[in-house]
């Protein structure tokens, strides 16, 4: 490898609490643009709003702090703008599967070409601990006395059933493996999903938990077969980890709008207004 991960360390130091998952995520993602060699120019971060969110600050690369939920249309509409940059969205659970919930089955539509990496630690971290969308049933913080009542979402599985070509787990106690799935993330062309569990060391702390669950996928997991990563999704007393599920034969979104821009009669604006006018 001619390249070192500290390469695309800004002079930012995290002010991550010691020990949060996020600083593994760094680490590993790091790690991967070295082993593919990306240019610090070519590398634009999308994040929104959180602990996790604060990632962009931390890379010598183009990067953008957003808006609370929206980490997946700023990645996208940079990715349309310029495709040849290498566009990584990144957040954590709440600003992913809450306030932005909204976005993964579209990304998902699309195909577009980009990693979604969402660091999961089951809570909201930057707000002080509330019960976020993928917190187990009966949390109980300060903001939910009684033990939160919802079920917690399945984002793997539900990333699957939106049809998303590239779905896999990584775990911040693993962070070599972890880095392996963002290279192959990254190599991926179309939309791939990543979620990590990446424990908040200060509000709910599941290393312990995680260590516990967490399994590779079955010997044998055919990352091809559709079946086979659901049926593995739906395990959630084990969480596996690895790639659940790949379609590299898909076309990538970026590319679809150049083939029909390519198509497009090259038409001025006045043609057509005129369209409208008549
Ligand atoms: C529109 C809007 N609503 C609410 C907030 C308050 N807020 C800031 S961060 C956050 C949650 C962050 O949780 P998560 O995305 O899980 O990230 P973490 O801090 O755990 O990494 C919320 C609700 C906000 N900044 N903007
Ligand atoms: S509050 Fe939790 S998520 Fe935020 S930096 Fe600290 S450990 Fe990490």
């Amino acid at each position: 490898m001619s390249r070192k991960a500290s390469e695309y360390r800004s002079h930012v130091k995290p002010i991550w609490c010691p020990g949060c998952g996020d600083y593994a995520v760094l680490n590993a993602l790091t790690r991967a643009f070295a082993s593919l060699e990306l240019r610090n120019e070519n590398i634009m971060v999308a994040s929104g709003i959180g602990c996790s969110s604060r990632f962009p600050a931390f890379l010598k690369t183009y990067g953008i702090h957003g808006v609370h939920g929206r980490p997946l249309p700023l990645a996208t509409g940079i990715k349309l703008g310029n495709p040849s940059l290498t566009v990584v969205a990144v957040g954590g659970d709440g600003d992913g599967f809450s306030i932005g919930g909204g976005h993964i089955p579209h990304a998902a539509r699309r195909n577009i070409d980009l990693p979604y990496i969402v660091m999961d630690n089951n809570i909201y971290g930057m707000t002080k601990g509330q019960p976020s969308p993928t917190s187990p049933r009966g949390l109980q913080r300060k903001a939910s006395p009684y033990g939160s009542q919802e079920r917690p979402l399945n984002p793997i599985l539900m990333t699957l059933a939106y049809g998303t070509t590239f779905v896999a787990r990584a775990f911040s106690g693993q962070p070599k493996q972890m880095a392996d799935i963002f290279r192959q993330a990254l190599l991926h062309p179309g939309f791939a999903f990543v979620q990590v569990l990446s424990p908040c060391i200060t509000f709910h702390n599941t290393y312990d938990h995680y260590r516990e669950i967490c399994r590779p996928l079955p010997e044998g997991h055919n990352a091809q077969d559709l079946q086979a990563a659901m049926t593995a999704a739906l395990e959630t007393e084990t969480q596996y980890l690895g790639i659940f599920y790949r379609d590299d034969q898909q076309l990538p979104y970026s590319r679809r709008l150049q083939l029909l821009r390519d198509r497009a009669p090259k038409l001025t604006l006045e043609t057509v207004l005129d369209r409208f006018r008549r």
